[in-house]
Formats: C-alpha cells, structure tokens, sequence
C-alpha cells in the first residue's frame, strides 16, 4: 500500500454504537442485535475508506474496530481476565461480549478496570491487571473473525492490534501480585499467543497486521529506556521469525528516538512514524516500508500539504518504500466536516475531520507513485486555504495581540501569601476545616430536558433561565440545609464546562456532530478554538451575582482555566500553545474581575486537564510547566489580596506535578484523592505545601455514600499531617454525574464528620 491510515473512528457518525451499545446494557436488545449493528458500522466504514481513496484490497484499510476500548481488547483476546472476574470465563477460556463489558464497567462489588489516559489524548483506556500466574492463552478470536467478515465483503483489510510491549507496559500488576512485580516480566510468555494470533490472522486471508506500540515513544513509562529497548527487540525478533503475514509496527504519539534502530533491526516490514510529533529521521537506511505519518490524526486541520509531502520526499532519502500515513489512528477526529451545517463555511474549507484526513492521504499517496506535479492542484488548493486562514478575520485581532505583548511580570504575580491568607481571613471570616463543593450538583435529567427544549426554540430564553434560577434557588436551599459554609450555584447553566465557555469567548466555534469517543460509549464534542481569543461580554457574572443575592454565606465563583479549556479542545496550530493560553488566560482574567467587583469574594478557576497536557518525553516538560502554570497566574492575579482564589485538579499521579500545583499560587486547592486513601497527603506535606488545600474526603465517581466514620478517617489521614488551619473538607469532584439521594447522604455524612473533627480539634487547643 502507498497510504493508509492507523485507524479510524469507531462510534459512527451519529454515534450510532453508543446508542446501541447502552441499548444492550440496558436489556432492549440482544447480543446479536448488538453484533449486527457492529457489523453493519464495519462494513460502512470500509466502505467509506475504499470510496476515499484507500485501497480495497491491499490492506491499506485498518481493521480497527471497538466495542469499547483497544487495550481491553488487547486484554480479552490474550485471556488476561482479572482473577475477581474468573468466573466468567466459560470452558475454552473466552468471555461473551455482555461478559467484556463487565469488566469494562464492574458488577456489584467487583470494580471495573481502572481507566487511565492514553498517552497526551483525551482517550481513556481501560488498564489491564497482570500477576505472576495470569495465563496468556488466545481466548479471543474477534479480530480473525472481522478479517474474515471484511474478505466476504471483497476487501482485505489490515487488522490492528495493541502490541505486546506496549500491552505490557500500559497494564498495572494485579493486586495479589507480590510487591514489585512488573508485568513486562511476562513478555516471554505473551509472545506465543501474539505468534498464534498472526497465524490464525493470515490463516483468514489476512496480508499484514499492524502492531500499535506507542509505549516505545513515551518516557513516561514504568521501565527504563534500556529495558524499553530491549522488550520491544525481543519481542519483534521472536514475532517477525516465522511470520506467516506483514508486520507493521506503528509509533504513534511521538518519535521514536533510539527505538527505531531497534525495530529496523528487526524481522519486520514496516514502521509507521509519527511525522507530526517526531522530525524525519536522516538514519538509518532501510529497506523496510516507512509509513510516514503526515497527516495529523490527533487534531482537525486541513493543514499544510505541500509540506507534508516534503517530509515525505525526504522520507524517501531512507528508505525506498515510503508510504503515507496519519500520525495516530483518527479515532481521535470527528468524522466528517461534511456533517458540519452550522460551521460557518470559510471555517469548514479549513478543516479536516476523519474522512477528509483520509482523502489527503489519498492525495499524498498519488503523489508518491505518479510524482509531485500529479497533485500540484491539490497541494496549491491546501496551501491557497491556509493562506486564506493565516490573513482571516479573527484569526489575529490587533488589540488581543497589543495587550499580551504589553504583558509584564506584574500580570502574573500576586502579594506573598501570608499578606493575603490575613486579607482573606479578615474578609471572609470561614471556619476552620471550611466545608464546600467542588462547584456542579447533579445534572438532572430535567436540567437536561430543559436545556434540550431551550435549544430547540421550545421555550423562550427568559422561561429557560427562570427555569435555572429555580434550580439554583433549590441547590442554595439544599446547601444552607446541610450546613455548607462556602456555596456554589451548581452550574445547571453548563453542559459541558469546556463548551460552555467556547460558546461565549470569541476565536472559538462548537461543532454539531464532532463527537469524539473519550471513554468506551462515551463521547465529548471538542470545541474548535480557532481564532485570537477575547471576552465579547460577562459570561458567569450574572449567575454567581444572583446566586450570591440568595444567601448570607460566601458563593464561589467558577470557572475553567486556560489549560483545561485548551486541552479539551482542538486549538489552533499556528501558534505556540502558550500564546494561546495567554489569550484565554486574559479573557477568563477580565471575568474573575468582573465577579469581584459584583461582589463574589471567592473565584474557583478549575484546572482538571493539568497533567493530562504533561508531555510524554522529559525533555518537554519543564517548557509545559512553565506555560501552562503561567497562563494560570495570569488569569487569577489581577485580584485583590482579599479575594481568594481556589483551583481543582482531578485524577491522582500529582507527584509529577506537585511543584507545578505550587506554582499555581492559588489561595485554596483542592484534589482528587479519596480513592487512593490520600497518598497524596505525604508528598504534600514533604513539599511543605503552604496554602490552603481540600483533598477529597470521598470518591464521587461511584454512587457510594460514605459513611461518617470512612470520612473521619481521611479526615485524620490529612490532619495528621497538614496543618488543621490549611485544611478544607470537600467531596473529591463535581457532583454532575450523580443522583440528589446519595449526593445529599453523602454531603450530610461528609458534614456530620466534620463537626466531629471541629469539636475535637478545640477540645485539644
Ligand atoms: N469535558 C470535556 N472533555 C473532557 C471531560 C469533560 N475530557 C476528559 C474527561 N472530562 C472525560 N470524561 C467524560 C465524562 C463523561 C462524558 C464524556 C467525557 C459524557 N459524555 C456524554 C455522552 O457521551 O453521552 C455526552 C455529553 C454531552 O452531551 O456533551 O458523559 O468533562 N470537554
Ligand atoms: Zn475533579
């Protein structure tokens, strides 16, 4: 094949397997009716890949299909079912598909998976759990059927798998495993079903297979780099000896560095580079199939195409079979700009979504076998449009630019703490172990059928916000109730918090149907951040004012921080991310200004997405820090010493990133951290972390109501070690994907300790 790509979006493009796939949990439908769907969703996706230009049957088409997740694919098809899920396994080792799902999703007691973020995406995989005896067997064989259903079609395909190193590296040792156990220990005894795997493979008709192994990009891996190296020579020397089938080894997510000797040496025949995030290597030279990973398959821009295939052609100077290919599978992309009537159409011709990435390697690939001057028109057209986006209005808007090059260090700092801890303290006069939410309730199916109704013209805009200010009357009601002492306004006005601002900062467009699968049925819709960015008027004000006039008790203003809002959206290219950052900074800097002088005297602005954007290679992230921590700063320090200003930061791993949740400089933050026990609570007090800090005193992602005693226990885990004056007490996220019963047990339970803590604490004094 001269162009493939490394996969493609497996939601449908009106996520038509979500819809089926939630059918079948929820009993309407039956494993077959699921089955059918899937296959009918394979066999569109062929189809539309061939009508684009791929070839039908020189496997330049991926077999890259999901139920739900390629790792817990990877998982199931190597027999690697964690020892609590035994049971399901019937007699010659395989699970059903309603048994996958289980694991994909727990039962009773039985905790699914964990869920982890695949590499610098805003995937999440499911981790699989390896121990000494797990038994890698060859328990299924889905993708040897789905070869054999796309031959019957007429078309043969390349099945994707995740590769063993890669496998291995990503899984977590099981819990019975003794301490220190790596599953990279097992390699050795994956290897033969893999073997296996590609018999069965060619055995269906299969001519090549490719084997994802981005672990060998990233450093952030748990192994040395040396170790890295040496699994993945093992590993393709002992696959790549008696192949019965091509074996494409693909590198998405970054270079390969010192891994691309490694695979060259092997018995391989090809390897997919990414050319986006990694430059073109000058060495070594090969024989082998470079597929040259050009095209973008992490973001939706139709980009430069002439100097795509520029790094083609030099590409070329190492090896003489170059091929194109994306840079990552485009299941990262919406599916198709074509689905997009509401863009408006100057913005459209800049773009490039799944099916037009796919077209543009189609491109590329004539180029390669019929020469440059074969695809002159397609490369001036690509160059005539960026051209076309360089000069646009909105692009670049003189006073967004005037006022960041006017930016000194003063913009990003505040007083020293203890002058604002005494400011904050003589202003909000809070008590000690201050009790408060992570800022959303419950987005109840009404606020939904509401806002629905809102957006279809159903109801006018003064009924849909007299609808909201009702909900927030109800949450401030429910928060006095319970005896919360700084409250929030719930955030019913919010669909998605990254959206939300999207749809009301300039230099952002929100797409209809760009859905993006982020974790087994579930999708987000990134928003397109395209433009210069500013604030055409107060976004938040209005609800946090209101919110404010129905209660004697602090309100909390809430916002998204600059990185959070970029790394949930696709953003501009042609700008360091920085710049960028620095313009939303400003904008989200003009509204926390704006709270305060109405009156709101403490601003939360959330950055969940902060280790999610750490680079994958060490040498990237201290510039990453820097930015992303200084945008933070700019955005929040234009405040007076009295107003105190909160951050949240979701997920554990804060390790990484401690220093650089120090440099945030925020007045208050909180943490995800009752799921770990408070691990985190030690490395905190190692750093001597100074201000105030809410580590999460209950987990909010399972509809489990703590009792009293479970919360006194983290409670003591923290005050053991922070100071009690430091100490907030708040659930561990936002309560937007919970039911009111168990929110408001939970919040009594969590308010019902604190009381306890309070009284022994000036007991003590
Ligand atoms: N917003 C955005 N991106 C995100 C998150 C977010 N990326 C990371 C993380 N959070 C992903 N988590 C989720 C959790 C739930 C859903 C999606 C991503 C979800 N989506 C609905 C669905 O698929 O049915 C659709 C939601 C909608 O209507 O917009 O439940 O919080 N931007
Ligand atoms: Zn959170």
């Amino acid at each position: 094949p001269t162009g493939t790509i490394l996969g493609y979006p497996r939601i449908g493009p009106r996520r038509e397997l979500k819809r089926a796939v939630e059918a079948f949990w929820a009993g309407k439908t039956t494993a077959e009716q699921l089955e059918a769907t899937a296959a009918g969703l394979r066999a569109a996706t062929r189809d539309r890949l061939a009508a684009l230009g791929l070839g039908k049957t020189d496997s330049s088409i991926p077999e890259s299909f999901s139920y739900y997740d390629q790792m817990l694919d990877a998982a199931v098809t190597v027999g690697a079912v964690p020892s609590r899920f035994a049971d399901l396994v019937d007699g010659d080792g395989a699970l059903d598909l309603a048994d996958v799902f289980t694991l994909a999703r727990g039962e009773g007691d039985r905790a699914p998976l964990e869920m982890t973020k695949w590499f610098d995406s805003n995937y999440h995989y499911l981790v699989p759990e390896i121990g000494p005896d797990t038994a890698f067997h060859l328990a299924s064989e889905r993708l040897v059927r789905e070869v054999e259903e796309a031959r019957a079609d007429g078309f043969t395909t390349r099945p994707v798998i995740v590769g063993p190193v890669t496998f291995l590296l990503l899984s977590k040792a099981a819990e019975s495993a003794p301490e220190g156990f790596r599953p990279l220990s097992k390699l050795e005894e994956l290897l033969p079903v893999y073997a296996e795997l590609l018999q069965k493979l060619a055995a269906a008709g299969a001519e090549w297979v490719q084997l994802d192994e981005p672990a060998l990009v990233s450093e952030s891996v748990p192994a040395a780099r040396g170790e890295v190296l040496a699994a993945a020579q093992t590993a393709y020397e002992a696959l790549g000896g008696e192949r019965p089938l091509g074996i494409l080894v693909a590198a998405p997510y970054g270079s390969l560095d010192d891994a691309l000797p490694v695979l060259e040496a092997a018995p391989i025949d090809a390897i997919a580079l990414d050319l986006v995030k990694g430059a073109v290597p000058t060495a070594p030279a090969t024989d082998k199939v470079l597929v040259g990973g050009v095209i973008d398959g992490h973001n939706i821009w139709r980009g430069d195409l002439a100097a795509a295939f520029d790094k083609l052609e030099a590409l070329r100077l190492v090896s003489p079979n170059v091929a194109v290919g994306t840079s990552t599978s485009l299941f990262h992309t919406p599916h198709t700009v074509a689905d997009e009537p509401g863009l408006p159409a100057q913005l459209k011709s800049w773009l490039a979504f799944a099916d037009e990435k796919v077209a543009q390697v189609a491109v590329l690939a004539r180029g390669l076998r019929d020469g440059r001057a074969a695809i002159q028109s397609e490369l001036d057209a690509a160059s005539a449009a960026l051209e076309d986006r360089r000069h646009a209005p909105g692009v670049r808007d003189g006073a967004v630019r005037e006022r960041a090059a006017k930016l000194d260090e003063s913009a990003f700092h505040r007083s020293p703490y203890p002058v604002r801890e005494a400011a904050q303290e003589a202003a909000l006069h809070l008590p000690a172990l201050t009790t408060t939410t992570i800022g959303s309730f419950p987005q109840t199916g009404e606020i939904r059928a509401a806002r629905a109704r809102f957006a279809k013209g159903e109801i006018d805009q003064a009924a849909y916000e007299g609808f909201l200010e009702q909900e927030i009357r109800d949450v401030v009601e429910l928060q006095e109730r319970i005896g919360l002492d700084v409250l929030v306004h719930g955030e019913p006005e919010r669909n998605d918090m990254v959206q939300y601002f999207a749809e009301n900062l300039d230099g952002f467009a929100v797409t209809q149907n760009g859905w993006v699968q982020s974790y087994g049925s579930r999708a987000t819709r990134p928003s397109i951040l395209w433009g210069d960015v500013s604030r055409p008027a107060p976004i938040t004000v209005r609800w946090s004012t209101f919110t404010q006039s129905l209660t004697d008790k602090p309100v909390k203003g809430m916002l998204t921080g600059p990185v959070t809002i970029l790394a949930w959206s696709f953003v501009r290219d042609d700008q360091p991310l920085g710049e960028t950052a620095n313009q939303v900074a400003l904008a989200l800097r003009d509204e926390i200004s704006d709270l305060q002088a109405a009156g709101i005297g403490i601003i939360q602005v959330d950055e969940p997405a902060l280790r999610e954007l750490l680079p994958l290679k060490t040498r990237d992230q201290a510039a990453y820090l820097d930015w992303s921590v200084k945008s933070f700063r700019l955005a929040t320090s234009g405040v007076k010493d009295a107003t105190q200003i909160h951050t949240h930061l979701c997920y554990s791993e804060f390790g990484v990133v401690l220093d650089a949740i120090d440099g945030l400089d925020a007045d208050v933050t909180s943490i995800e951290s009752a799921r770990s026990k408070m691990e985190v609570v030690p490395e905190l007090e190692r750093s001597h972390f100074g201000r105030g800090i809410g580590p999460g005193v209950y987990d909010i992602h399972s509809p489990r109501v703590p009792s009293v005693d479970e919360v006194t226990e983290l409670l003591d885990i923290a005050l053991a070690s922070i100071p009690e004056r430091q100490v907030w007490v708040n659930p561990d996220c936002g309560l937007k994907t919970r039911g009111y019963a168990e929110t408001v047990a939970s919040l009594e339970n969590m308010l019902a300790a604190t009381r306890a803590e309070r009284a022994k604490l000036s007991v003590s004094q």
